[in-house]
């Protein structure tokens, strides 16, 4: 890994060249970790259970592990509802085990970044108790306040309230309290300077222990018009443009960085929702001082209806669209800033179940694929928990099984509105948050070796053909491809930092791409297709090495390239 500094000192008059850097070359591991490994035989995973594994994940080849919320939290939205930021929530351990596992991955090499939860708290933090305890409390404006003596406040929508509204009255004061997501998530006031402060002040606890860096929740949420006035008629469901990206947000990230995260050689994250091509720089120009990269939507809005992303949608599945959507994204980061690349995470099903195929034919072969995809992308990639092993939807049909409050508070307002309850649970069972959140498979054993007690989720039932001992022992196991193509990545900086290149854009079942660097060359060669596909080696170029394929067969037919059925080649190319 290169240690060199976020850009090169261009020489005045000439454009900025976007340099090498660590977390450039990072692959990420996101752990969720209610679900990696139980420990204590509770049935919720925990940080002694994440130390146990440091070996596995240590073996991966990873660089960095992302952490799902681990703080105190009374867990209305499993940790993304902090109630003290210090402090570790019991369920996860204390702050010794969480000491520990920081060294355990340090003395392995491995960075640990934390997910910063900011937009919002838990009404149980003390800073909420205050402030809704009366209207002259001093931490009275750490949030938004409406009093009802002005009337109701102007329509708000939230992400998780049963009612989908965001404005929760409370008795106590005579007032509203804004909250985007769910009631127990009130917002917090970014305008009110002691709010800013005691965010950096938090930061600067985990970054003097040690840690490496920060994904930052819903950061674009954080600034907001505060006058709250009236939805325009133009708004039409657009949350973002109306509810975030607020006129002060480059200022708060400006200073952010000023106060804290210019002090530490660490890597960020934002959680870009709404971010986009058009205002991408703004966060991520080097020159300007804010984040270095952050997580796009796009890719996560394919196969999502447009006006509800609750439901998938069958007919938005076009695979030149996917690569369109690669591209442009590739375009944005060319000369400044740079990418992230992710096909699963907490927030979405399982990447196989979704961009593949997990039908038993082509589950692996499909989740390989995707990881040639994954790691040969000019972005910094991040890999989800168990999608090393290909696992898969569980595709819950009862909504008892259910935990996430985005599906049950959604079906209970359906239910009470009289709604359409069936094609909300059948979408459910392909989109659902729960779908990635399912126990990691271990073992072929009871509970998958998660725990030995029933879990807070359902393992999923495939547990006895998808586990890690079972793929370990398996040369052509998802796992052990999973780990060459991490090598491969690391051994050819044209594919961190090379040039993409789309090629055969309208190809309907192939995703071909070229990566260029110092004379170096790359054809990826990707089929998303049960009838396999057909590509070209670009004018100019013959066919080289294979450097990793997924499947047996060679695809190289003189100058095509000929896939079987969700076939993935990295083929090296020599100019002719
Ligand atoms: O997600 C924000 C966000 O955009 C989600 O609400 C997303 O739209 C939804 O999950 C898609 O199904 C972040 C966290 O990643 C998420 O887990 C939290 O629930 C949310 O913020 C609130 O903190
Ligand atoms: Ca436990």
């Amino acid at each position: 890994m290169f240690l060199a500094s976020n850009c090169n000192n261009p020489s005045p008059g000439s454009p900025p060249q976007p340099g090498k850097a660590w977390w450039k070359e990072a692959v990420v591991y996101q752990i969720y970790p209610r679900s990696f490994q139980d420990s204590n035989g509770d049935g919720v995973g925990d940080l002694q259970g994440i130390l146990q594994r440091l070996d596995y994940i240590k073996s991966l080849g990873v660089d960095v592990v992302w952490l799902n919320p681990i703080y105190q939290s009374p867990n209305d939205d499993n940790g993304y509802d902090i109630s003290d930021y210090r402090a570790i929530m019991p369920e996860m351990g204390t702050m010794e085990d969480f000491d520990a596992l920081l060294a355990g991955m340090h003395q392995r090499g491995i960075k640990l970044v934390m997910d910063l939860v900011v937009n919002h708290c838990s009404d149980e933090h003390e800073w909420f108790k205050q402030s809704r305890s009366s209207r002259d409390n001093p931490y009275r404006d750490y949030f938004h306040w409406w009093p009802a003596e002005k009337g109701a406040p102007p329509k708000r929508w939230s992400f998780f309230d049963e009612e989908e509204n965001a404005w929760r009255f409370d008795s106590t004061t005579n007032a509203y309290y804004l909250h985007y997501f769910s009631r127990k998530q009130p917002d917090l006031n970014w305008e009110n300077p002691k709010v800013r402060q005691e965010v950096y002040d938090l930061m600067k606890f985990w970054l003097d222990k040690g840690v490496d860096g920060f994904r930052m929740d819903v950061i674009p949420f954080i600034s907001k018009d505060t006058a709250f006035p009236p939805l325009p008629a133009e708004y039409n469901g657009n949350f973002v443009a109306y509810y975030a990206k607020g006129p002060r947000l480059h200022e708060y990230l400006q200073e952010m960085n000023r106060e804290v995260l210019s002090r530490y050689d660490v890597m960020t994250v934002g959680e870009g929702a709404g971010v986009s091509i058009e205002d991408a720089l703004l966060y991520v120009d080097e020159n300007r001082g804010e984040l270095q990269t952050f997580f796009q939507f796009d890719i996560a809005g394919w196969g999502r209806r447009a006006d509800n992303f609750l439901l998938p949608d069958p007919h938005n599945r076009r695979l030149p669209d996917l690569k369109a959507i690669f591209t442009k994204w590739d375009k944005v980061f060319e000369n400044k800033g740079w990418g992230t690349v992710y096909l699963g995470n907490h927030d979405q099903s399982r990447m196989v179940s979704r961009y593949g195929n997990d039908a038993p034919p082509y589950r692996e072969t499909s989740a390989k694929m995707l990881h040639t995809l994954l790691l040969t992308q000019r972005a910094t990639p991040y890999i989800y928990y168990g999608d090393e092993l290909g696992m898969t939807n569980i595709r819950f049909t009862d909504i008892a099984d259910y935990r996430d409050l985005q599906t049950i508070n959604t079906y209970n307002r359906l239910k009470q509105e009289g709604g359409n309850l069936q094609e909300f649970m059948e979408g459910q069972a392909e989109v659902s948050r729960d779908n990635g959140r399912t126990p990691m498979q271990w073992n072929a054993g009871t509970n998958a070796g998660f725990t030995s007690v029933t879990p807070w989720i359902k393992v999923n039932p495939n547990l006895t053909i998808i586990n890690t001992e079972a793929q370990e022992k398996d040369p052509n196991s998802v796992l052990h491809y999973f780990r060459r193509m991490i090598q491969l990545r690391k051994a050819e900086p044209a594919l961190v930092y090379g040039k993409y290149e789309l090629i055969d854009a309208e190809n309907p079942e192939v995703y071909s791409y070229t990566r260029s660097l110092d004379g170096k060359d790359f054809l990826v060669a990707l089929s998303f297709s049960t009838e396999g596909g057909r590509t070209i080696i670009p004018d100019g170029f013959k066919a080289g090495e294979i450097r990793i394929n997924n499947l047996e067969k060679s695809p190289v037919q003189g100058g095509a390239i000929v896939l079987e059925p969700y076939q993935a080649v990295v083929l090296e190319l020599h100019k002719q």
